[in-house]
């Protein structure tokens, strides 16, 4: 780890979402990721700079040191392993639901044990253990969409933004999970080493996800 801070961060959603807050926090990227290929992207700071990195990856870089802070999706956090990253700020960007869904008309009591397919293992085992629900959970890594379709399974546990996804494949949604945002995330060795700057960019951060939640700017 070096003097400065480095920022774990996704491309796509959470990069975009991320961009106005980081700037009202005064951090500015020098290159756009969607167009270059850069992977460390400095900034406007000689002292940040960001690593681009998948949404999945971005808790395993901040525990490990990899990267001083990081921007993940609660879904990612809830699936991640481990105790090592304090989660000091909701930045309420990239907002969502996870839920369960399954084919229209089949919301009723199951007759056999409930087949559930999911990205979200973790997730989706908590939430049927918690309800003394009997589940097989069947890994998947895409498109889950098509499972109850082809009869892979009975439910599954997705995220929801619009529901387009779900009503385009016939799917409905049966039950509420988690509402989901991104958090800041902090290694918990730079909390205490880099304490004044990682305190500093969470103020500021904190200060504009205050003013953007009034109205004002971003
Ligand atoms: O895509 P990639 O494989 O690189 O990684 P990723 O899918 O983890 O990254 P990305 O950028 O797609 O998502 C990053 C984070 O954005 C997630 O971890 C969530 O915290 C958050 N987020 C917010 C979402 C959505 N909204 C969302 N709608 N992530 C995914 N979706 C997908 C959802 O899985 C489903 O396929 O969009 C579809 C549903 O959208 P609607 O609008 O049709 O309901
Ligand atoms: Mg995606």
């Amino acid at each position: 780890m070096q003097a400065g801070l480095t920022i774990a961060l996704s491309k796509g959603r959470i990069f975009r979402d991320s961009l106005p807050l980081l700037a009202e926090a005064g951090v500015v990227p020098l290159d756009d990721p969607e167009k270059s290929r850069k992977l460390i992207l400095r900034t406007n700071r000689p002292d940040v700079s960001l690593v681009v990195i998948r949404a999945a990856d971005v808790p395993t870089y901040v525990e490990y040191g990899a990267a001083d802070l990081g921007v993940a999706g609660k879904d990612v956090l809830m699936e991640h392993e481990g105790d090592g990253l304090y989660e000091p700020l909701d930045l309420q960007i990239a907002r969502c639901r996870m839920m369960v869904a399954g084919r229209a008309g089949e919301e009723g009591a199951h007759p056999r044990r409930l087949r559930v397919a999911t990205k979200y293992v973790r997730t989706a085992r908590a939430f049927y253990a918690e309800r003394g629900v009997q589940a097989e959970v069947i890994k998947l890594y895409g498109s889950m969409e098509l499972a109850p379709l082809v009869g892979l399974a009975d439910r599954i546990v997705d995220l929801v933004d619009t529901g387009n996804t779900l009503r385009a494949n016939g799917l409905v949604p049966m039950d509420l999970i988690a509402p989901i945002s991104s958090r800041l995330v902090v290694n918990k060795a730079s909390m205490k080493m880099k304490h004044a700057a990682v305190k500093a960019l969470t103020a500021d951060l904190a200060a504009a996800v205050a003013r953007r939640a009034r109205g004002e700017g971003g």
